[in-house]
């Protein structure tokens, strides 16, 4: 008995490893589809996913609209569907655009994971209805964000004053909870009124000359809270154009590597960076493990560095500042 039991095991010794010399072998292809190519967020993102995808041995494919708009990116996605990758990784570009192209990928059997936005709830593998298909979200906490950007700009106006949101479009994940975060924060702030939002179709330049107009209507604004780096960057330089840098005082999310000198000379109160070189590394080692047959947590929350005049040269913090 006891011989054939070591048999037994031997067998499924020998089995498990040809399993996963079999899964060593292939050579599989992740794609990663960003909001859009030219946002430095985004092409952090790719930088940690190509770490991870080197030291897995994936060929890594990157392809992604040159804007953040659920109408480029479905043909991206579509596109990148009919090459037929291993997995694909996504910033989808809107809650709700995105399900019915997605279910497309999942139906053609290829495993879906979210990095950055979601779609739907974000509630993945609930049962939750339509759109909890993807495997796993990998993502900042975007209402925690929003609270500390709401902290930040409270304490730096004094607790008290107008203030408003410079947002790119309602229907994305990350900038809606942003939005609501902040919102909720300040709801314990009962001397700050937020004014009205600014949607600015992440274009900076329709930030800055929202910001004008905003002004202009209120000569008492007091803050602003930029949702996303094209919303806090033209947010900034409408703050600048109108003579009121380090009186209207900025809070920003994302930390391109302009935030710097802005956060240096006043313009820019704190930065909420995110950390999406770790997002693109989580993204494509939990693909890797799915696609060998691991289990993979059905959401990953990644963190933040909060910069500001007080710490932007500690090398800790610095090194969160969006590589190009
Ligand atoms: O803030 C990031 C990202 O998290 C968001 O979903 C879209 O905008 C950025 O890419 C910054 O431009």
């Amino acid at each position: 008995k006891k011989v054939l039991t070591a048999f037994a095991a031997l067998t499924v010794g020998a089995s498990m490893l040809m399993g996963s010399a079999h899964a060593a072998d292939k050579k599989f292809t992740i794609a990663l589809i960003p909001g859009l190519t030219t946002d430095a967020f985004y092409i952090a993102m790719h930088k940690g996913a190509q770490a991870a995808a080197d030291a897995l041995g994936v060929n890594l494919v990157f392809q992604g609209a040159p804007d953040f708009n659920p109408v480029t990116q479905t043909p991206v996605l579509d596109a990148v569907i009919a090459r037929k990758p291993d997995a694909i990784l996504i910033a989808p570009t809107d809650k709700v655009q995105l399900v019915q192209p997605l279910k497309k990928a999942a139906d053609a059997g290829i495993p879906v994971i979210t990095v950055d936005t979601f779609i739907g709830n974000g509630q993945y593998q609930s049962g939750s209805g339509e759109a909890d298909f993807p495997l796993s979200y990998i993502a900042s906490d975007n209402i925690l964000g929003g609270r500390i950007a709401a902290r930040a700009l409270a304490k730096a106006i004094g607790d008290k004053g107008k203030v408003y949101v410079s947002n790119v479009k309602p229907g994305v994940s990350t900038t809606d909870q942003r939005e609501e975060g902040f919102k909720d924060e300040l709801k314990s702030h009962p001397n700050i009124t937020v004014l009205e939002t600014q949607f600015n179709d992440d274009d900076a330049n329709k930030a800055a000359s929202q910001f004008q107009s905003v002004f202009a209507r209120n000569p008492d604004l007091a803050g602003v809270f930029g949702a996303n780096l094209f919303s806090a960057l033209g947010a900034a330089n409408g703050v600048e154009q109108a003579g009121q840098s380090g009186k209207v005082r900025v809070a920003a999310f994302d930390a391109p590597a302009s935030i710097v000198a802005n956060i240096k000379s006043g313009l820019i109160d704190i930065a909420i960076a995110q950390h999406p070189s770790e997002i693109g590394y989580y993204g494509v080692v939990s693909a890797y493990a799915h696609l060998t047959g691991q289990s993979i947590p059905v959401s990953i929350g990644t963190g933040f560095t909060v910069m500001d005049k007080t710490n932007l040269d500690d090398p800790n913090v610095s090194r969160f500042v969006y590589k190009e």
